[in-house]
């Protein structure tokens, strides 16, 4: 199975992690949409959200302290951010190896849908 994300953790292509930990690792996104825009990755190869929420619960909750902790430390927490999952084809999911995208810095668009 060719997956970027599984590439990245096991070193296959180099990218600076920020975290790392038993659930996830960080990284900065390719492509910011934001002045920060962070990337935590699930370790294993979960798809999405709904597929963790159902496999493996602590793992969700162990990407979201982990995503509250970078926030935190980025210095987005005061300013306040954003977190975002994305799903499928309408979620406009580009790399089905969960995520969730850290997004602060500067004041977003208060249109988070289309
Ligand atoms: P999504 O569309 O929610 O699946 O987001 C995938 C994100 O992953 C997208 O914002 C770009 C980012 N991305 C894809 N490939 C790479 C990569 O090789 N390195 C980094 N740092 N980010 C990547």
């Amino acid at each position: 199975m060719d997956c970027i994300f599984c590439a990245i953790r096991d070193g296959e292509i180099p990218s600076p992690k920020l975290v790392e930990n038993e659930f996830c690792y960080v990284i900065r996104d390719i492509n910011p949409q934001a002045a920060v825009h962070l990337l935590v990755i699930a370790k294993p190869h979960v798809a999405n959200i709904a597929e963790a929420v159902d496999e493996c619960p602590e793992l969700v909750s162990g990407m979201l302290k982990t995503a509250v902790e970078c926030a935190r430390q980025e210095g987005l927490e005061e300013g306040g951010y954003r977190l975002v999952t994305n799903l499928g084809e309408n979620g406009c999911q580009s790399v089905k190896h969960l995520h969730i995208h850290v997004l602060g810095g500067e004041k977003l668009t208060e249109n988070i849908g289309k």
